[in-house]
């Protein structure tokens, strides 16, 4: 056989084969994954390895002083009001410690890949007050804004590292769902009715974050082992970190502690 004769059998054969593929694909039941190119597989994270990383936010030195909030302007806000408001940014608990810390794991976690979670995180505008107060969610995750007021707010996130934008929302209005695509600690929240409104949003790349309760603490939980630095954040003191190793199945115990600057 010549080689012209040879490349014809050659391309036959290639024309039946690929025939043949395409045959067997029109009979496989089940489609490809979707966007596999677009979105990153997370990586897989054996769940009976994971630990935790908890500890206590501790206030040292003289408390600021409270600042109390007026609602005068707003009839709405003021009528819902049952007792003196209190500014939430810079409080002390009776404790000694600090709620509203946004405490997240800083670095370590950067060769796992996270999908956001398909829940959103619900911020909620509530006697002219945004709860929570401190809030996080992962970069792509929904951001579901609720209002239970008898009053139009307008509601402005005021980023470095996203998109910047501000909705009214008036009484009864739909909720306003919104994501920020890319980590930022933190993106401080404003409404431009009330000025005294204030939320605080932290944006990771990992679930690995928490905010500091009533009583000063916190818990990271599903940690992978690993070595990683834990960062608190507060509106008022600054930021720390801290070095943390977690071994499999570990608790592990960071506290920090704040004084005023
Ligand atoms: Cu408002």
């Amino acid at each position: 056989m010549n080689k012209r004769k040879w490349i014809w059998l050659f391309a036959t054969l290639m024309i039946l084969g690929l025939a043949a593929c395409g045959k067997k694909g029109d009979e496989a039941t089940t489609a490809p994954a979707k966007d596999t190119l677009s979105v990153p597989r997370p990586t897989p994270i054996d769940p009976s390895t994971v630990g935790e990383v908890g500890g206590e936010i501790s206030f040292g030195g003289v408390r600021p002083k409270s600042q109390r909030i007026n609602m005068d302007q707003d009839p709405a806000c003021e009528q819902k009001r049952r007792g003196p408001v209190i500014a939430e940014d810079g409080v002390v608990n009776d404790n000694g410690t600090l709620s509203n810390v946004f405490v997240y794991v800083k670095a370590g976690a950067e060769k796992y890949t996270f999908a956001p979670p398909a829940e959103p995180v619900v911020l909620d505008q509530d006697g002219c007050m945004y709860k929570p107060h401190v809030l996080g969610l992962m970069a792509g995750q929904v951001l579901k804004i609720v209002s239970s007021d008898d009053t139009t707010h307008n509601i402005h996130p005021m980023p470095q590292n996203n998109r910047e934008w501000n909705m009214s929302q008036a009484p009864g209005a739909a909720p306003i769902e919104q994501e920020f695509v890319r980590p930022e600690i933190m993106i401080p929240v404003k409404c431009n009715q009330h000025p005294w409104m204030r939320a605080w949003i932290g944006v990771t790349s990992n679930p690995f974050f928490a905010v500091s309760g009533s009583d000063g603490t916190f818990t990271i939980k599903r940690l992978p082992p690993g070595d990683y630095t834990i960062e608190a954040w507060t509106a008022n003191f600054g930021t720390q970190e801290h070095k943390v190793t977690v071994g499999a199945k570990e608790t592990k115990t960071v506290d920090f502690r704040f004084k005023a600057s």
